[in-house]
Formats: structure tokens, C-alpha cells, sequence
């Protein structure tokens, strides 16, 4: 299959010379498309129509552009099983996971769809008399979205469509392992009748595509997720073209077991948030914060719980863990156990990447612990982005506190406690995005703000309301109905 650009509501064919690149499905090797490498051209092009488009998008009422997210999420439902399908042979994750992932895009289509009749502005009183004051949200223009492989559905609906009901147009580069799902979503907005222009997708590397989007003067928004390496370099280039950039990075989340916490359910929670996905969820929980009281048995219980995981083709009913998406990410991880096998952490289980039959043709790596984790080690500090999950002993809250937040990121973080008075201490003090009490790290709902603090972002938030402030600018206005000219700010005293 040779997946083309989505410009101007049409599929076009990529007039640059240079060799498509190959999707494989990770969990076999199995060759499913090609996309083009498109060239900066190509970017003008698309940015030129979504401009154009754009004027005319602006003026469409709110309820009607939101018309159209209520039928791509019809169309999404109709989809869902194709849809979840496509992705999980794409990007590897297992099939309960993908359709709750198209899910989360379709609970964001209907979510955002009932923006078009809030989209709410403030009146406020005026300084001065017979004169009326408001400020509204304006649509910005053009919007350059970048969005990561591991979620390829949910986070590009996170991202397109606040921007498609504030009255934006977008272009988005999805990412190279993952551009099936773009092209399905592509042939959504066009069965639905999306206005040719106002959705656009053209694929191809982040050094081309990606920098000609951020550096082109007509895009006035990026919207970026994907690795901290990646995103810094995003703001260092929208920085010099004084872009406004919204960044989601990485995470190195924690789940905090107190002494008083119920083990059984702490243990399926950590599961869960570490080795769903394979690890590879920004909110994936890579650090265990455990009170010394209840480490052995927690311990126990996890790799009780371990053994019954099963790992293979994500399609086959029943399998809790795919393959990571490509041969660098299971070098990478590996690395990383190396690593921390090198500074004197116990390996109590996993630690190995499987090529025996019938996982030969994939990049299969085992679920992984560790133990006898110290809070500055390299593997409680880095991103590893796979299923290594590391255990820190702690003897108070204060010092799980201490080191939850003692990382760069600050995405999610979780705490395990029955005690009212620990719950609120915690959520209150973890330095993180998003809190859980009482649940794993993973799981955030599309109404609610999505993001992190320091290196997990530069303060924007996906998602929820405050997903609007990125594609919307708030213009104020004021309408002075006195008939004479009133001056403000003059002081006559
Ligand atoms: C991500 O990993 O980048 O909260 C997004 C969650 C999902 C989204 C994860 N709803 O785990």
C-alpha cells in the first residue's frame, strides 16, 4: 500500500524523488506501507491551501464546525474494530488496548464537538460608564501538528480537533512508524465531507517536514509530543520563529506503595501502568517508590503476577504484551538493563530481548524488574520508554515524595494508601501533571487537562478545556456605547 499526502482535500502523489519509507508491523517484520519523504515544497503547498481555506473555515459558526467532529466520531464507531486493527498490526500494541485507544478518539470527537456551542469567552465590567468590555477566543490560523507513534489515534485527535472547532486549519506530520492510522483518519474527514483544506497530512522525516512546518511564517501554532531530545529542538526552532509551541515530553513516572496500601490492588496497578503497552506510554510507571515495611511482599506478589503475563502478536486474543515498535527501541531498552545491572541493581526478573521462536521476527522484550534501585541511578533518572520497571526503597512519605520528585519530568505519578490524611498530603505535593490515588500511572480522560511539569513540557496542556488555550487566541473587545469619547486611563486628579 502507498499511502500519499492529504493536501487540500485531495490524495496527492509526492513529487519528491527520494526513496518512500517502509512501515513494517512490529510484532513480525511483515511489510504493511510506504510513505513518501516529502520535501519543505510540499509543506508550501499544503500551508498555502490551509491558509486559504482557513479565511472561510473562520467564518463557519462554531455549532456547524462541530458538526463535523460529531460525525467523525460517528464514523470513528463505525470504524472501530478496522480501526483498532490497523494499529495494532502498526504500531504493535495488543488489540484491547488499541480499541480503547480509537475510544479515547472518539470520546475526544464528541468531547470537543460540544466546544462548538461553549467556546467560552468572559464579559467583564468596564473602567467606564456605557461601555461594554468581553474578551473572546479567535481562532489563530494555520497549525502545525507533530504528533509520536505510540499513540497515533488519541493523541492526534487530542491536537486536531480543538483546532478544527476553534476555527483553525491544520498540517499534520504524523510519525513515520505509524502514518496508517493518519491515512485513516485522512479518509475519515474526507467520507464525512471535512472541508478540503482544513485537514491536511503530509508524511514524512522531522529534519524536512517537521522543520519546514515549524519555520514556516504562515504556521502560527505547533503542537508537539514525542521525546524530550525532539521537543527541545522544536522550541529551540519555534523559539526563533517566535512560534507559540505546545510541547508534551517525557515522563518517569512513579507509583508510591505506602505501608497501609492494599498490595493486591498496588500490584495490578503497577502492572498495568508498567508493561501496558509494552511501556511505551509517556504516563508508563518505570519507577516503584515502595515503603520498606511492604517491600518483600511486594515484590512476591509482582512477580507472581508477572509470570501469568503473556507476550506476542497484539492481534492474538489474550496476549497482554506486544512487541516494541522497532529494533532501536529493544536495543535502547536493553541498554538501559545493561545499565543498570553496571550500577549495582538487582535484576529479579525480565531483562532480555526475545528471539527465540515464534518471536524471532519481532522485537519482543521481556517484562523486566529490578530491585535494590537507588533514587540517582541512571534507571530511576531516564526515560527508557519499554517494560523495565525499577524499585526504590523508601522508609516515609516525606522521602517518597522526595523522590518522586526528584526527576526531571513531571508527567504522572501515583500513591497506593487507604490513610485520607496521606492521600491529601500527596496530591498535593507530588510534582506531577496528573495524580492518582489508588490506580496506576496510566489511564488519563480526554476532559480533564493533559501534561506535565518541568521537562514533561513548557506548560501547555492537551486535552480537557485547557487544550482550547493552545489553538485559540483571546482577543478582547470593547464597546464603548456613550457616544462621546471617553478616555481611559487619563487621571485628572
Ligand atoms: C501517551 O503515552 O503519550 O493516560 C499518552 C494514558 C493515555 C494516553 C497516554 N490515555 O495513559
Amino acid at each position: 500500500m502507498e499511502i500519499k499526502n492529504y493536501i487540500g482535500g485531495e490524495w496527492v502523489t509526492s513529487h519528491s524523488h527520494l526513496q518512500s519509507i517502509v512501515v513494517t508491523n512490529p510484532a513480525n517484520g511483515e511489510q504493511l506501507a510506504t510513505i513518501p519523504r516529502s520535501t519543505a515544497s510540499e509543506v508550501d503547498e499544503a500551508v498555502a491551501v490551509a491558509k486559504q481555506v482557513q479565511k472561510s473555515w473562520a467564518l463557519v459558526p462554531a455549532p456547524r464546525r462541530a458538526d463535523y467532529l460529531y460525525a467523525i466520531g460517528q464514523r470513528m464507531k463505525e470504524k472501530k474494530e478496522h480501526l483498532a486493527t490497523v494499529l495494532t498490526k502498526e504500531m504493535g500494541k495488543v488489540i484491547e488496548e488499541a480499541r480503547g485507544e480509537v475510544q479515547e478518539g472518539i470520546d475526544m470527537a464528541y468531547y470537543m464537538a460540544g466546544e462548538g456551542r461553549r467556546l467560552f469567552g468572559e464579559t467583564t465590567p468596564s473602567e467606564l460608564a456605557n461601555k461594554f468590555a468581553m474578551s473572546v477566543r479567535a481562532p489563530i490560523g494555520v497549525v502545525g501538528l507533530i504528533t509520536p507513534w505510540n499513540f497515533p489515534v488519541a493523541i492526534a485527535t487530542w491536537k486536531s480537533f480543538p483546532a478544527i472547532v476553534a476555527g483553525n486549519t491544520f498540517i499534520w506530520k504524523p510519525s513515520n512508524e505509524t502514518p496508517m492510522m493518519a491515512y485513516e483518519m485522512g479518509k475519515i474527514f474526507e467520507e464525512v465531507g471535512l472541508p478540503g483544506g482544513v485537514a491536511n497530512i503530509v508524511f514524512g522525516t522531522g529534519p524536512t517536514v517537521g522543520s519546514a512546518l515549524i519555520e514556516h511564517p504562515d504556521v502560527r501554532v505547533i503542537s508537539f509530543t514525542g521525546s524530550t531530545t525532539t521537543g527541545s529542538k522544536v522550541a529551540e526552532l519555534g523559539g526563533k520563529h517566535l512560534k507559540k509551541v505546545s510541547l508534551e515530553m517525557g515522563g518517569k513516572n512513579a507509583v508510591i506503595v505506602m505501608d497501609d496500601a492494599d498490595l493486591q490492588l498496588a500490584t495490578e496497578g503497577i502492572l498495568w501502568s508498567a508493561f501496558g503497552t509494552a511501556g511505551q506510554r509517556c504516563t508508563a510507571c518505570s519507577r516503584v517508590i515502595v515503603h520498606k515495611d511492604v517491600r518483600e511482599e511486594l515484590e512476591k506478589r509482582l512477580l507472581e503476577e508477572m509470570r501469568k503475563l503473556t507476550i506476542g502478536d497484539g492481534l492474538d486474543e489474550g496476549v497482554k504484551i506486544g512487541p516494541v515498535i522497532n529494533k532501536a527501541a529493544l536495543e535502547k531498552i536493553n541498554h538501559y538493563v545493561q545499565i543498570g545491572k553496571q550500577e549495582g541493581a538487582t535484576l529479579l526478573a525480565g531483562g532480555r530481548i526475545l528471539s527465540e521462536p515464534p518471536y524471532e521476527k519481532g522485537f519482543y522484550y521481556e517484562p523486566t524488574l529490578f530491585t535494590n534501585v537507588k533514587p540517582d541511578m541512571i534507571i530511576a533518572q531516564e526515560e527508557i520508554f519499554g517494560p523495565v520497571v525499577s524499585l526504590i526503597e523508601v522508609a516515609s512519605l516525606d522521602e517518597a515524595i522526595e523522590v518522586n520528585n526528584g526527576v526531571k519530568f513531571g508527567l504522572s505519578s501515583s500513591i497506593f494508601s487507604q490513610n485520607v490524611n496521606t492521600i491529601f498530603r500527596a496530591q498535593r505535593d507530588l510534582d506531577t501533571g496528573i495524580v492518582y490515588v489508588n490506580a496506576g500511572t496510566t489511564g488519563a480522560e480526554i476532559h480533564l487537562p493533559f501534561g506535565g511539569t518541568k521537562g514533561t513540557g513548557n506548560g501547555h496542556r492537551d486535552s480537557g478545556v485547557a487544550a482550547l488555550d493552545v489553538y485559540t487566541e483571546w482577543k478582547s473587545i470593547y464597546v464603548d456605547y456613550s457616544g462621546k469619547l471617553q478616555r481611559a486611563q487619563i487621571d485628572t486628579e
